[in-house]
């Protein structure tokens, strides 16, 4: 059985944009038949106290075989084999990926929070997955029209 999975995509290092790029095809070696979904791109401050470049973040929706914890793995190799390190807390990174939806399952294990904990304050987030399905309801029943605020749209700059 399959599920829809969607992935947070964000890097602020080492030409963003091509990291994002190049993170999609490993991506669709993930998904059934290689089919996803890629929303627009979007230039975004950081958040966070650490004074650091500008963000590149969107979303990839997709299908796949893959157990949430498999997922996750699958995910942090591709994240390694780009050349991320984890360093500083909040730091930049070359290619961040995290799940932020595993079909409406809600997950909390030590390794692995799903909805991802930070996604409904975080314009980067929210944007670009509405842009992939503006009809979206949230395991929580949240509707994710409902938390794009007008000052979350100002934040963001579509590449
Ligand atoms: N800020 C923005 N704008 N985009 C991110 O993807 C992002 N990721 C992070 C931190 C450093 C918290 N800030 C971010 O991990």
């Amino acid at each position: 059985m399959s599920t829809m999975a969607y992935v947070a995509l964000g890097a602020n290092l080492n030409e963003p944009v091509q990291q994002i790029q190049h993170a999609v095809l490993a991506l669709k070696s993930l998904a059934i038949d290689s089919i996803i979904t890629v929303s627009p791109l979007y230039r975004s401050v950081p958040m966070g106290d650490v004074e650091q470049p500008d963000f590149v973040n969107g979303v990839a929706q997709f299908n796949t075989d893959l157990e949430p914890l498999a997922l996750l793995n699958a995910l942090q190799e591709i994240e390694n084999a780009q050349g991320r390190v984890r360093e500083v807390r909040w730091g930049p990174r070359t290619l961040d990926l995290d799940i932020l939806l595993y079909e409406q399952q809600v997950i909390e294990e030590p390794r692995l929070t799903i909805p991802h904990y930070g996604m409904k304050q975080r314009s980067f987030v929210l944007i670009p997955l509405a842009d992939i399905n503006p009809q979206l309801i949230l395991p929580c029943k949240t509707e994710l029209k409902s938390l794009i605020t007008r000052e979350m749209r100002a934040e963001l700059i579509q590449i």
